[in-house]
This record gives C-alpha cells, structure tokens and sequence, in this order.
C-alpha cells in the first residue's frame, strides 16, 4: 500500500467547525501534512476549478469559495486520495446523509453546492495553487526520521 498525499479543503461555510473536523481527519489516520487558512482570488478559485470551467454551477462556486476564508491541507494516508473522497463523502450532502450518514458532508454540509469539504480526485495537483514548493515543508514523521 502507497502513501499518497492528497489536496483537502474545508470550505468558507464551516470554517468554525475546524476542531471537529481536524479531529475527523487525524482520527481516520490522515497526517495534516501542510496547513494554510487563507481566503482565495477568483483567479485561484478558476484555477483550483477548472475543470468545471463552461458549467452552469462555476460562477456560483467561485463567489462561494471566494466569500470567506478556507482551510487547505496535505493530508497523507495509505491510498490518501481515495481514502479523503470516501471520508468526505458524496458531492450533495442529501444523497450523502442517506448513501454515507457517517461522512463529513452528511454531518457538516447542506446540500450539493454547500458541502462543506473539497478533495482531489487525482495526484495533479491543486496542492500546488496552495503550497508552491519550498525548502522547508517536506512532512517528517514526528515518530521518525522518516520523510513520506
Ligand atoms: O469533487 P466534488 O467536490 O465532490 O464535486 P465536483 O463535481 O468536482 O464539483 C465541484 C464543486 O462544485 C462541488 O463540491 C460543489 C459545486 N457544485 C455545485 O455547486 N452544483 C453542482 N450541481 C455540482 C457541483
Ligand atoms: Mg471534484
């Protein structure tokens, strides 16, 4: 089994739930591997987005995801980026609350466009919009001289 890291966001919505999410994820066995609270540009919304670019929900999304401060992380797990989709949950928290009752979109979110947590669902990497690379954030184990 690989470890993988993956992009993982909590949205301008619940931001104040961050100690209870944070929670979720180390408790799932995530490492929060990077950290950044920040509110994003519209040119990085249409970045981080773009693959939803031309769809009718996209102008909604980025003045949601621009209205207020979110939360961006590394997380690295086994199977990291399969393991946060599944954790997060279906994109509409409805379906989620009946498909998934113990996700953080059923729990936290509202419906298919307030749904509280954002994942990567490849290794191309939206990491990068929020952690360019520098010299200093490789993850080290605290338990080990380990680098993932
Ligand atoms: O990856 P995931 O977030 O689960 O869903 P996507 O299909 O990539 O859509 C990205 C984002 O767009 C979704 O989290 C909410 C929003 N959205 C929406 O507002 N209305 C839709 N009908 C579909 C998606
Ligand atoms: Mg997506």
């Amino acid at each position: 089994v690989m470890k993988q890291r993956t992009y993982a966001m909590i949205k301008p919505e619940v931001v104040e739930k961050m100690g209870e999410i944070f929670k979720i994820i180390i408790s799932n066995g995530f490492k929060i591997a990077k950290l950044k609270m920040a509110q994003l540009t519209k040119e990085h919304a249409r970045e981080l987005y773009a693959e939803h670019e031309g769809k009718p929900f996209l102008p909604f999304l980025l003045e949601y995801i621009t209205s207020g401060p979110v939360i961006a992380m590394e997380l690295i797990a086994d199977n990291g980026i399969k393991k946060w989709r599944e954790l997060m949950g279906p994109t509409d928290c409805e379906v989620a609350r009946k498909d998934a009752p113990g996700s953080i979109r059923a729990r936290f979110g509202k419906d298919k466009s307030f749904n509280a947590v954002h994942g990567s669902d490849s290794m191309e990497s939206e990491l990068n919009i929020f952690f360019p690379e520098n010299r200093i954030d490789q993850y080290k184990s605290p338990r080990s001289t380990a680098t993932f």
